[in-house]
């Protein structure tokens, strides 16, 4: 599988013949995810003994190289009483979200889910004592919505033989097969045997780990559920779907089944004082940029240790979900467009129809386009539930669209483009 684009790794992009594998098909229709990250890390929410400690806030035990001895007690503090997971559940289809993703357990090593392997787990470890896993995978069952579970692989910094922490452990007395073996394996089998049936692992950071243990991996998921589907961070080029780096949008369309992760601010675990938030028109492009080039936006909350989705997150996902009800036809179930490249435009496609997405409205709205192969019968705007039919000119290489002289929608105007 060639990688057409720097945002895609090739040790992170899709294993071979996977392009072709209905598995996937639900995951294609999809595109568009929410990302929990949810952890130990939300209590100090970014602060340190007093100090703020730079960079995403789930990074904090490595960036202030926390002991074990100090982060550990953590656990005994979380207790996040004003979860509820009918409210997540029901904020991702008020959002437009087919899928969901929740960290199951980050590099940290904390684990969100009661696990027989370790007892630094939320219901042995913690005041709150409740899976909320479990409380996910029934509320994603009743509403209609995929679960999926982000496990951190490698890197570990609780455990002795995981990968990245090197104050408490010494990296050379390290083995790293042995924790993948009766660490990684087993808890992948808790979290694929207890909550049903689970979208996919969301796996993260492959680092060193090598091709026989991501196929390990690989294989345990698809004998348990052979229609769990594994990201392309498995790494080995192993995953069912290729994954873009953190928030990085590929420059051009691009040949594979791809997946952007993104954050609404600047970090993906809780931090109280990240108050740079992308506005509503910048995250309904990038979902349509995404889209455009075939691939499907994963876009992360950051509840609060309280159980809280932080409420700039809540106020953006509901306007995405607000457009997604009017646009959305012109998202869910296409594919990449024909007309690629353009700056003030993007496409995406289904059998018979083309839809013009335009961020910049021309003056006297008047749309110039490269003339589509087989023809252009009758435009109209998406949001026009009469679907008037929008005067068109052919002339030469050039189709042209009359629009109304000022944009409808200055986020993204959609046009239907049936195909004659
Ligand atoms: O789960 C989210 C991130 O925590 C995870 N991937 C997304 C989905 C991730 N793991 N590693 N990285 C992202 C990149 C890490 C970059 C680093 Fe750094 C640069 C680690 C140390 C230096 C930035 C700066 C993070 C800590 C300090």
């Amino acid at each position: 599988m060639t990688v057409q684009d720097g945002a895609i790794p090739e040790a992170r992009s899709q294993r071979p013949g996977a392009r072709s594998d209905p598995r996937l098909n639900w995951w294609r229709e999809a595109r568009f995810g929410m990302f929990i990250h949810w952890g130990l890390y939300a209590i100090p929410a970014g602060i340190w003994k007093g100090e703020q400690i730079p960079g995403i806030g789930e990074w904090i035990m490595y960036r202030a190289r926390i002991p074990v001895r100090e982060y550990e007690p953590l656990a005994r503090q979380f207790n996040p009483v004003q979860f509820h997971a009918a409210e997540w559940v029901s904020l991702a289809k008020r959002a437009g979200q087919k899928y969901m993703v929740i960290t199951s357990k980050h590099h940290d090593g904390f684990c969100l889910f009661r696990s027989a392997y370790t007892e630094y787990n939320i219901v042995d470890g913690t005041p709150y004592s409740r899976d909320p896993l479990k409380e996910l995978a029934e509320e994603c069952a009743k509403q209609g919505v995929r679960l999926g579970f982000y496990y951190s692989q490698t890197q570990d910094w609780h455990h002795p033989d995981g990968d990245g922490n090197d104050w408490d452990y010494d990296p050379d007395k390290k083995d790293f097969h042995g924790y993948i073996e009766s660490y990684v394996m087993p808890q992948v089998r808790e979290l694929l045997t207890n909550y049903g049936p689970v979208a996919l692992i969301w796996f993260d950071t492959p680092k060193g780990i090598t091709p026989e243990e991501s196929r390990l991996l690989l294989d345990l998921v698809h004998e348990l559920q052979p229609d769990c589907l594994v990201s392309g961070r498995l790494g080995n080029t192993l995953g069912d779907y290729a994954s873009a780096g953190d928030n990085k949008i590929p420059d051009a369309m691009v040949d594979l089944d791809w997946e952007t992760p993104a954050t609404i601010n600047d970090t993906w675990g809780f931090k109280s004082y990240d108050h740079n938030w992308k506005s509503v028109p910048d995250l309904i492009r990038k979902l349509v940029d995404i889209a455009s080039k075939g691939g499907n936006y994963l876009l992360n909350v950051g509840p609060t240790a309280e159980g809280v989705i932080p409420q700039p997150s809540v106020e953006r996902l509901l306007a995405m979900g607000d457009w997604l009800r009017v646009n959305g036809e012109a998202i869910y179930g296409t594919v990449a467009g024909p007309i690629q490249g353009m700056g003030w435009c993007r496409t995406t496609a289904k059998p018979g129809a083309v839809y013009l997405h335009v961020f910049d409205w021309p003056q006297r709205g008047e749309l110039r386009l490269p003339a589509l192969p087989h023809g252009v019968g009758r435009a109209y705007l998406l949001a026009d539930l009469r679907k008037a039919s929008l005067p068109l000119r052919t002339a030469g290489s050039e189709l042209s669209i009359q629009g109304p002289a000022i944009a409808p929608d200055d986020r993204d105007t959609v046009v239907v483009l049936e195909l004659a």
